[in-house]
């Protein structure tokens, strides 16, 4: 379906030049996204309709970007590196503004786009997975010393599994769409576990885990890595950058690469943990940040993986039940695979949990010995 004044919103912006193609990116599950191609010799621009419904206040989301965006920029050039590539870079309208709203009161926002990167939505080889590993690490640690208190939170309890699971409980409850017998087992599990969900929350609550600022949506697919080296190069999608535990995105990016199969495959025995892809991302991962973390961190990694995958089963469980209001849908059903999918991931993690335990305790020593990466250390 087309999308209503993308022209005009094309136009509001101060681009080099007036874009000759405006082409779709089918990326993400939330807001519409189009690259602007403003011909040959120019840069080339991200276009995206913002999705209020879920991002209701734009000016604290795009207040928040621009916020850690100069300060990731800043740390780029600090150590040599192009904060122009590095660093996601707010295009703002020719009258001055963060963001456009079009006649319908949609919000609209631009960024430059990077040269030369790509984006995966599947690890191709553990290397490639142990780099966005690094990536992820090098986003924690660059925003360490960020104002945590002057983050807007863009979506309040976003990671609050407890809530998620009330929410799912309240739809449940109502089975507007009469499809809550076609989903006994997913249901039924997750029922099984629920009190597993305050695993994260009751540390915060009581100080053992501490808040940072955290990405939340820390997958692979949000990394752009260089096309030559395959090295991260910047990380995308910051809506969702708020305080948070290290535990949420070293959990995302597990849930998302760590799997033997990808969120939407149908095929269920093919969905496990592919635990030598968990070892791989957590040595990339502690490799950046084992000294800037405490023990009842490094003690809940296994937790957060597992957690993150059961919070996002029920939302997508959530989200079918409720009629498919939140999350995209590219055919009838496709939530009710990713909830499976996702919910079966995290039945598989559950399992394996012991083991996870033991290989990330493994892996800290291992980089702890050797103070920092063990490759170039000689160590693993
Ligand atoms: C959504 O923006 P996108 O599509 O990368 C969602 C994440 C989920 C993810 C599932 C704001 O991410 O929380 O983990 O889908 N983002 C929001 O792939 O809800
Ligand atoms: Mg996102």
């Amino acid at each position: 379906m087309p999308v209503k004044y993308l022209n005009k919103a094309a136009e509001a912006f101060a681009f080099a030049a007036a874009p000759v193609h405006l082409k779709p990116l089918s990326a993400g599950h939330i807001n519409h996204t189009f690259l602007a191609d403003c011909g040959a010799g120019n840069p080339q621009y991200i276009l995206q309709r913002i999705n209020t419904e879920i991002f209701s206040h734009p000016h604290e989301l795009m207040s928040n970007i621009k916020g850690i965006s100069r300060h990731i920029a800043h740390k780029a050039a600090q150590s040599g590196g192009d904060p122009g590539r590095m660093a996601r870079t707010v295009i703002e309208t020719k009258s001055g503004e963060d963001y456009y709203i079009d006649p319908d009161g949609k919000y609209w926002r631009a960024f430059l786009e990077i040269d030369d990167v790509v984006s995966f939505d599947f690890p191709d080889s553990p290397e490639l997975f142990h780099k966005s590993a690094v990536a992820f690490g090098r986003f924690f640690k660059q925003l360490a010393d960020y104002p945590v208190e002057t983050l807007y939170e863009t979506i309040p309890d976003f990671h609050n599994t407890v809530r998620r699971l009330e929410e799912f409980k309240q739809v449940l409850a109502q089975d507007k769409m009469g499809r809550a017998s076609e989903m006994e087992p997913e249901i039924a599990f997750v029922l099984s576990v629920q009190a597993d969900c305050s695993y994260i929350t009751d540390r915060i609550a009581d100080g053992r885990i501490p808040l940072h600022v955290t990405h939340n949506d820390a997958k692979l697919s949000n990394i752009l890595m260089d096309k030559n080296t395959g090295e991260g190069v910047c990380i995308i999608d910051l809506d969702t950058v708020m305080p948070g535990s290290i535990l949420y995105d070293f959990g995302e990016a597990v849930r998302f690469g760590a799997s033997c199969a990808k969120e939407d495959e149908t095929d269920l025995d093919r969905v496990q943990i592919d635990l030598a892809m968990f070892k791989t991302y957590v040595r990339g991962y502690l490799e950046e940040v084992w000294d800037g973390i405490t023990e009842e961190e490094l003690r809940g990694f296994p937790m957060g993986a597992y957690l993150m995958t059961l919070e996002t089963g029920i939302r997508f469980l959530t989200d079918y039940l409720n009629g498919d209001t939140y999350y995209q849908v590219h055919y009838p059903g496709q939530n009710r695979d990713r909830a499976r999918n996702q919910l079966k991931l995290a039945a598989d993690m559950k399992e394996k949990i012991n083991q996870m335990a033991e290989i990330v305790q493994q892996i800290y020593d291992t980089v702890k010995i050797g103070q920092g990466p063990c490759e170039s250390k000689g160590v693993i």
